[in-house]
């Protein structure tokens, strides 16, 4: 295989791990949790794994004996960082737990378990894959695990392969699946464990146990140095307004960690949006105003961060979108009888007036992902809407208007990037080639320890590694109840940037100064050899919500 130098060196990292996961363990259990939200409804449906205690890991002296059991893995969902060193973590924990435990992975996703493709991972894949980006050992998917017959049919293969124990490592949708696949096999005493592993580079797996979902660290780094590579190439030439977008579908965490590190002169927060109950237009003006107030003094130039969620924090968007959600539930057999070309006129006839107007107001391209392209989750695909394009030539038409009205007399030439893909394979930070090998090797201990319907967390993450606390959240802890396709469903509340949490509140302090100022900064890329300050250093947003704790 070819690989390169970086590559090449990077193979020997020996990720740090917490104390606790370093030799023998024991188990220490918390108090019993109550889910989110929705308490009652949420126990009714989670009978055998509701109510689990929280537990963590203790450092003990001698050897921690364990029975042979084989193991399968599904990385689902997008890309992150560091899913390479999950593996990793999980494939040495379980060898040190017995030499004779197997590791399978399922391939191409959750959908490699219902339809029995897998491979048997070993020690020589596993040191190929050490420390690199990507999640190509097995690849990844997005079908979504919810039915009987899917259990049942990945249950045959897990019997088959002898497997006792299923770790997912995915987002908040897959955790979700996790949790209901956990209730099911302990419901009929299938004999096998499921436990789950935060990822998503979009930051919206976490809350008080789960502190970051891994991949979210190197994601933002890559995208931080782009920006500020731009900013420089902004600052240097004088000449563009580049507008941003950055993935972060449902959060605008992704967003804010990068405009804490770039300082550019506007960026867009979905929920401030929200909150506010901002308009399409609000937005428009506030940015078309920073461009005039830039250009009063000349400064014909700047940088502008979309997140790529925000359509859907618009409030009236946000309507229009669970008007669709419920309107195409109702009338999903009629929809599909529907020429597709015909398919925006049914359904604009069939929304409430008020949302109807909104949609027809929206151009094609925009309506129709908002209307039919869904995920197998019914996520809107954000990342295939170019609203930083909306934006930009929206800003134009304003500026236009002011010019004709003599209140603004600038030049505003654009230029528009959209960066998701390119962060989401990078080789993983030190953070997250740590945190990730961490996880991993917890969730191995939570397979020993006989665990189901838990999580794998590892907290207190800005301190050095050594004092990392590795341990297991019940996933039912995370549920509430949302309405998905017109009905009210059990899934993991999504952690949305919080206004007044320290983050946000840490931009809002300089925003003004950011808007008028070229205050960039520009952070270079991500490093992998120097010293522990520079290359261990954690996200802003972590260690601002750290701060904030202590
Ligand atoms: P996950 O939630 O599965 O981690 O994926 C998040 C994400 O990277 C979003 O930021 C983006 O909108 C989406 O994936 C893109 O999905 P796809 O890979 O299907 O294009």
């Amino acid at each position: 295989m070819n690989i390169s130098a970086l590559q090449q060196a990077r193979a020997s990292y020996q990720p740090k791990l917490p104390h606790a996961l370093k030799g023998a363990l024991k188990v220490v259990e918390g108090a019993p949790t109550e889910s989110a939200a929705d308490q009652a409804e949420i126990k009714k449906l989670f009978p055998n794994t509701y109510g689990l205690p929280s537990i963590h890991f203790e450092p003990i002296e001698g050897t921690w004996p364990s029975a042979t059991v084989n193991c399968g893995v599904i990385l689902s969902g997008g890309q992150a960082p560091g899913g390479h060193n999950v593996i990793a973590g999980l494939f040495d924990g379980l060898k040190k737990l017995n030499p004779q435990n197997r590791l399978y992975g399922f391939l191409l996703g959750p959908g490699g378990l219902v339809d029995h493709k897998y491979i048997e991972i070993t020690r020589d894949m596993v040191d190929e894959y050490r420390n690199t980006g990507g999640f190509d050992i097995i690849g990844s998917g997005r079908t979504k695990l919810e039915t009987k017959e899917q259990f049942d049919k990945g249950l045959e293969i897990l019997k088959k392969l002898d497997i006792k124990a299923l770790v997912i490592i995915g987002g908040d949708d897959s955790n979700t699946n996790a949790c209901v696949l956990a209730e099911y096999y302990q419901s009929i005493n299938a004999g096998v464990q499921v436990i789950g592993c935060p990822k998503t580079i979009d930051g919206d797996l976490k809350n008080s146990e789960i502190e970051t979902s891994f991949g979210f660290d190197t994601a933002t780094k890559v995208y931080s140095e782009v920006i500020g590579n731009i900013e420089r190439d902004c600052n240097s030439a004088k000449k563009y307004w580049h507008f941003i977008k950055l993935m972060g579908r449902s959060a605008s965490h992704v967003t804010l960690e990068c405009a804490l590190q770039t300082q550019p002169n506007v960026t867009l927060i979905g929920e401030e949006v929200e909150a506010k109950n901002q308009t399409l237009d609000d937005i428009v003006t506030y940015v078309a105003s920073v461009v005039a107030e830039r250009a009063s003094r000349g400064l014909n130039y700047g940088t502008v961060l979309v997140p790529e969620g925000l359509i859907e924090f618009i409030p009236a968007v946000k309507r229009l979108i669970a008007n669709l959600n419920d309107m195409l539930a109702v009338k999903k057999d009629e929809f599909e009888m529907i020429q597709r070309s015909k398919r925006l006129t049914y359904i604009a006839i069939n929304l409430k007036p008020e949302n109807a107007a909104l949609f027809l107001s929206l151009p094609d391209e925009v309506a129709s992902q908002l209307a039919l392209d869904r995920d197998p989750h019914g996520n809107v695909q954000v990342s295939l809407i170019e609203t930083e394009q909306l934006i930009a030539d929206m800003v134009a038409v304003k500026l236009a208007e002011w010019k004709k009205e003599g209140k603004y007399d600038g030049k505003f030439a654009i230029q528009h990037h959209f960066f998701g893909y390119e962060g989401r394979c990078a080789a993983p930070s030190n953070f997250d080639a740590d945190y990730c090998y961490s996880l991993g090797s917890t969730a191995s201990m939570l397979i020993a320890a006989g665990k189901t319907g838990y999580m794998a967390s590892v907290k207190n993450t800005t301190a050095p590694a050594d004092e990392w606390i590795a341990g297991g959240i019940p996933i039912t802890m995370m549920l509430n109840l949302e309405k998905r396709s017109g009905k009210m469903k059990p899934v993991i509340k999504k952690a949305l940037v919080e206004l007044n949490g320290a983050p946000f509140k840490e931009f809002e302090k300089h925003r003004k100064e950011w808007e008028k100022e070229t205050a960039f900064i520009y952070p270079g890329p991500i490093q992998y050899f120097g010293p522990s300050e520079i290359c261990d250093r954690s996200t802003k947003t972590l260690q601002l919500e750290h701060q904030k704790k202590k």
